[in-house]
């Protein structure tokens, strides 16, 4: 397939796990992939890896004057903006009462003060063409009320949520907004702390048996990004190998 053909992409936490993964999948369905990380040296390899136009941006996305010099630089190497990813997002596993604020308040602003200004931003560029489509990620640990991750949960859910709303606020510019709920899936990030050892469990509450890889999300990421899922907006999409149903 080559459904991306003359899109422009941009993908946040682009240089590992899912974020790659979609980012490398775009690419190779046609798109001009703009990867976007806080690690800009991996963010380079993945744009080299795509070849192509794509090309990679080191970018904090929970600093407002960086997210607005990323836009700059994709409208004036690009032109346009078709597909946003919000896919970067942190993962602290902590216990609940060892959590400290100054690590509570440092999730919010990746997770959901990030996400906020990268929608801001890139859906300004999409209005101009009336065209756009945004992926989400959020996480099945929303419904699951998954343990120690209770700031990436709230996190999480207000992903969702927002999503909903945004979805309402840029109908009228012909954009989609929509979310994913990954489960627990095998990336770097996972396999650097203690969420790798929670494979076997998860597994036992999925239908289908199996650890999660990112080329298992990617699919659903890309249809919700692609032109034909034009009819659908504001919805949040599990891919989790059935672990929750809602
Ligand atoms: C079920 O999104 O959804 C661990 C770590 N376990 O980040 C997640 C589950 C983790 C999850 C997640």
């Amino acid at each position: 397939m080559r459904r991306f053909e003359g899109r422009v992409a941009v993908v946040s936490g682009a240089a590992q796990g899912m974020g790659r993964a979609v980012a490398e999948r775009l690419g190779q369905e046609g798109a001009t992939v703009v990867a976007v990380d806080i690690n800009g040296d991996g963010a380079n390899a993945a744009a080299k890896a795509i070849g192509g136009k794509s090309f990679g941006v080191a970018c904090d996305i929970g600093d407002e004057d960086a997210v607005a010099k990323l836009f700059q630089s994709v409208a004036s190497k690009c032109g346009k903006l078709d597909v946003l990813v919000n896919n970067a997002a942190i993962v602290p596993f902590v216990k609940w009462d060892e959590l400290t604020f100054k690590e509570w308040r440092r999730v919010l602003r990746v997770n959901l003060d990030g996400l906020y200004l990268m929608c801001r931003a890139g859906s300004d560029l999409m209005r101009k063409n009336n065209y756009g489509r945004i992926v989400n990620f959020s996480s099945n640990s929303i419904f699951a009320g998954t343990p120690n991750m209770a700031h990436y949960v709230a996190s999480k859910g207000g992903v969702l949520t927002f999503t909903r709303a945004l979805a309402t606020e840029l109908g009228g510019y012909k954009i989609t907004v929509n979310s994913v709920c990954p489960g627990l899936t095998d990336t770097e990030g996972v396999q650097q702390t203690p969420h790798k050892e929670a494979f076997g469990f998860v597994e036992m509450l999925q239908a289908i048996k199996g650890v999660g890889k990112p080329t298992d999300i990617v699919p659903a990421v890309a249809f919700l990004a692609s032109e034909e899922a034009h009819w659908i907006t504001g919805q949040a999409l599990a891919v989790d190998a059935g672990m929750v149903r809602w």
